[in-house]
C-alpha cells in the first residue's frame, strides 16, 4: 500500500502526541548530505537530525559495523562485560583526551548523569554539606527534556506545567563572566554550559568567554561542565568547541553525532576524579554501554577523524558563512556561526523564519526555524564546496522570495 503525504500526516495527527511540528515532507532514505522523500523529491539535508547525523546519512562504514555488531551480539547489560566496551573506552578517551567515562543513550541522560556526578563530587570531594549543591546554569540553555534539566529552563514553553521542580539551580546570563563570579559561593560544585547555545538560535559568546571561565572556576573549585552534545565532534571546525578557546572542561558531555545518527549514544567524559566517586549500584542503564552502541560509536568516531570531517566543517563552514553573509536580502538582520554551525536571523518584518524554511524546501533544501525568526543552518560534515554553492543559490532565492 503507498501511503500519500495526506495520510501520513493524519494518521500521526490522529494517534501521535502532537510534541512538534515538523515541516511537511515525510522521508523515507539519506545518503550523504541528500535525503529524499516518499515522493522522489531529493533534498540537501542542512539539519541533520540537529546534528546528529553529522557523519552523513547512513554512512556505509558506520552501518557496516553496525550490521557486523547486530548479528553478533546487541546487549548484555552491564550485569556481564562485552568485549566493545573497552575498546570504546580507550578510542574516546584517546580522542577527547578524558580520564574516565560514563557511557548513556540521550543527550539529556548525560546531562544528568552529569549533575548527580558533580553534585556526588561537591559531597564527597569538596566537602559541601549534603543537600546544599548548587549549580549554575545560563539563561536561554538548552539541556534537553527531562525533568531535571526542564526544571531550570528560562523558555516558558519547555517549563510551564511540568514543575515541581528540584532546586539546586542557579540562572545567570550567558556570555557574562562577571555574573559568574558574583554566583559563585562555597556550596557551587559546577558550572554547566553550552559553548555556543544552539536552541538560543546559534549564539556565540564574546572572545575570551571561557578562558576567563576557566579561570573562575578553577579558582573556586568548581567543575566546569561543557555540554558538547550539539557542538561536539566536529560540528563547530574543532573536534570540541572548547578548544576555540585553548580551554579544557572538567566534564564534557557527548552525544548526537557519538553515533553518526544510527542509535542514541552518549557519554560523560571527566578529565579529573568526578566520575570516580560513583559506586556499584549507583548510577546505570539498561542500554548505557551496549555492544551496538559502541561498536557503532567506534565507527562513528573513527570516520569522523579518517575521513577529515572536522577539517571539512572549518572550511566548509566559512564558506557557508561568507556566502550567506553576501547574500543581499532586506529579510536578513543577522548571520552567524562557527564551523557547520550557522543561523540567518531575520528582521521581525520579514514575517515568520518558519515560511522560508517552507520556501527553501520547495527549492530543494530542508532547514529548520527557531524562535520564530531564525533559520538555523547545520549540514552534514561531508558537505562539499559544490554543494555549498548550490545550497548558497537556494538559500538567496528563498531568503528574497516575496511572499505578498
Ligand atoms: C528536541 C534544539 C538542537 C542539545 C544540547 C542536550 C540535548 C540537546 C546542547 C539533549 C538536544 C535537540 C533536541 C531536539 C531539539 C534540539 C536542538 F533546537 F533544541 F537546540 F539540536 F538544536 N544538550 N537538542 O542541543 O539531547 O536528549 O535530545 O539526545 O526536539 O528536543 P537529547
Amino acid at each position: 500500500m503507498n501511503l500519500s503525504v495526506t495520510d501520513f500526516l493524519a494518521t500521526e495527527a490522529r494517534l501521535g502526541t502532537y510534541n512538534y511540528e515538523p515541516i511537511g515532507v515525510v522521508l523515507s532514505r539519506g545518503e550523504g548530505v541528500w535525503v529524499w522523500d516518499t515522493e522522489g523529491n531529493r533534498y540537501l539535508d542542512c539539519l541533520s537530525a540537529y546534528s546528529a547525523v553529522s557523519q552523513g546519512h547512513c554512512h556505509p562504514k558506520i552501518l557496516a559495523a553496525m550490521v557486523e555488531q547486530a548479528h553478533r551480539l546487541t546487549l548484555t547489560s552491564r550485569a556481564f562485560h562485552n568485549d566493545q566496551l573497552a575498546p570504546f573506552y580507550e578510542e574516546i578517551a584517546a580522542l577527547t583526551g578524558s580520564h574516565k567515562v560514563l557511557p548513556m543513550n540521550s543527550g539529556a541522560e548525560a546531562v544528568e548523569s552529569a549533575i548527580k556526578s558533580v553534585r556526588k563530587w561537591g559531597y564527597e570531594v569538596k566537602g559541601v554539606p549534603d543537600g546544599q549543591a548548587e549549580i549554575i546554569v545560563c539563561t536561554d540553555n538548552f539541556h534537553g527534556r527531562t525533568l531535571g534539566v526542564v526544571g531550570f529552563s528560562t523558555d516558558i514553553e519547555t517549563r510551564k506545567h511540568f514543575g515541581p521542580f528540584a532546586p539546586g539551580f542557579k540562572i545567570i546570563p550567558f556570555g557574562d563572566a562577571a555574573a559568574l563570579e558574583a554566583a559563585i559561593t562555597q556550596n557551587t560544585v559546577a558550572f554547566l554550559v553550552e559553548p555556543i547555545q544552539g536552541e538560543a538560535g546559534v549564539i556565540i559568546p564574546p572572545a575570551g568567554y571561557f578562558t576567563k571561565v576557566r579561570e573562575l572556576c578553577t579558582a573556586s573549585n568548581v567543575m566546569l561542565v561543557l555540554d558538547e552534545i550539539q557542538t561536539g565532534l566536529g560540528r563547530t571546525g574543532k573536534l570540541l568547541a572548547e578548544q576555540h578557546e585553548g580551554i579544557e572542561a572538567d566534564v564534557t558531555l557527548l552525544g548526537k553525532a557519538l553515533s553518526g545518527g544510527f542509535y542514541p549514544v552518549s557519554a560523560v567524559l571527566s578529565n579529573n576524579e568526578v566520575l570516580g566517586t560513583f559506586r556499584p549500584g549507583q548510577h546505570g542503564s539498561t542500554f548505557g554501554g551496549n555492544p551496538l552502541a559502541c561498536a557503532v560509536a567506534r565507527a562513528a568516531m573513527r570516520v569522523l577523524i579518517e575521513e577529515g570531517m572536522i577539517e571539512n566543517a572549518a572550511k566548509q563552514g566559512a564558506r557557508f558563512l561568507e556566502g550567506l553573509k553576501d547574500i543581499r536580502a532586506n529579510t536578513i538582520r543577522e548571520v552567524r556561526g562557527r564551523g557547520l554551525m550557522l543561523a540567518v536571523e531575520l528582521h521581525p518584518e520579514a514575517g515568520r523564519a518558519r515560511r522560508y524554511c517552507e520556501a527553501l524546501q520547495a527549492n530543494g533544501i530542508l532547514a529548520k526555524d527557531t524562535h520564530e525568526h531564525t533559520i538555523r543552518i547545520a549540514p552534514p560534515l561531508v558537505i562539499t564546496g559544490d554543494q555549498v554553492d548550490w545550497a548558497l543559490e537556494r538559500f538567496a532565492t528563498a531568503l528574497t522570495q516575496d511572499f505578498s
